[in-house]
């Protein structure tokens, strides 16, 4: 049976996984400092694992468009210690960063993905995971989380995407990189209009067909689904899982959430129907 190696763990390609978003940045609901939010995110890590959660995706800083940089000890303080804790939970852990520095410490710690918004573009990135063997998620991010939303523009999104990604799997292989380790990600939301992230969505195959690795979807709750359905962002849940469907039947074979129950729920009777 086909399996996508994924760090420690063997996928199997006949059903989309789910990833799960787990936020190590201290919360409205923690005010108790630093111990009470890693409380609070191994309480919602192991929820996710009872709701059938495939990978566990840590992230310290916010990259939601304009939100404020982390500095990198700050970062690590966050990521780290949920790392640790989670590390031998039975699930795979993937760690959201574009910072080399915490991309060599979680690949030391042993994780699973290294997934970066920045296409591992960053001075010493590539480096920084090289003699690793986790998988590698290459997103694909116009300008930065600063300015990425300000009126973007492409020629043809799908193509201009589809270069990038072609370019970072080039740069990496050449690095030395197994290809096998690399997943690609169109970047919703990342410098994109509502038109460019849905027609990136409808391109998923074509993307998979033509660069040969496998495809990460973040669409969670995102604005394109508030474009649609016209709800804010806590009434996005339904709306998201018809874009995790929607994704899944473009090709994609991990669908990142925060919703992790009814995301599963819902692949489990769509791989049912197929
Ligand atoms: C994504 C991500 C995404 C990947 C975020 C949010 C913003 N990583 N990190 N893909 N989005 N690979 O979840 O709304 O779409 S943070």
């Amino acid at each position: 049976m086909p399996q996508h190696k994924f760090g420690r763990f063997n996928f199997p390609t006949s059903r989309a996984l789910v990833m799960g978003i787990l936020n190590a940045t201290p919360d409205s609901f923690s005010d108790g400092g630093q111990f009470a939010s890693l409380d609070y995110a191994i309480t919602h890590a192991e929820q996710m694992i009872r709701d059938g959660v495939d990978i566990i995706d840590i992230g310290g800083e916010s990259s939601r468009p304009g939100a404020p940089a982390v500095g990198l000890d700050e970062e690590l303080r966050r990521v780290m210690p949920l790392i640790f804790a989670l590390r031998d939970c039975g699930k795979a852990i993937s760690v959201d960063t574009y910072k080399p520095e915490v991309m060599r410490e979680a690949a030391l710690a042993g994780v699973d993905m290294i997934n970066d918004i920045n296409g591992f573009r960053a001075l010493g990135a590539i480096d920084a995971v090289k003699d690793s063997d986790c998988a590698l998620c290459v997103m694909h991010m116009l300008n930065n989380p600063t300015t990425m939303q300000a009126n973007p523009e492409y020629n043809n999104v799908v193509r201009e995407v589809t270069a990038f990604l072609a370019e970072r799997i080039a740069v990496l292989t050449a690095a030395g990189i197994d290809k096998e380790r690399i997943w690609i990600d169109p970047g919703f939301g990342f410098g994109k209009t509502v038109e460019h992230n849905y027609a990136l969505l409808k391109a998923g195959k074509q993307m998979v067909d033509e660069l040969g690795v496998p495809l990460l979807a973040g669409l969670s709750r995102k604005s394109m689904i508030g474009a649609v359905t016209g709800k804010p962002v806590e009434q996005r849940l339904a709306g998201s899982i018809g874009g995790a469907l929607a994704a899944v039947a473009h090709g994609a074979q991990i669908i990142r959430v925060h919703d992790v129950a009814e995301t599963v729920d819902a692949l489990r009777v769509w791989q049912a129907a197929h």
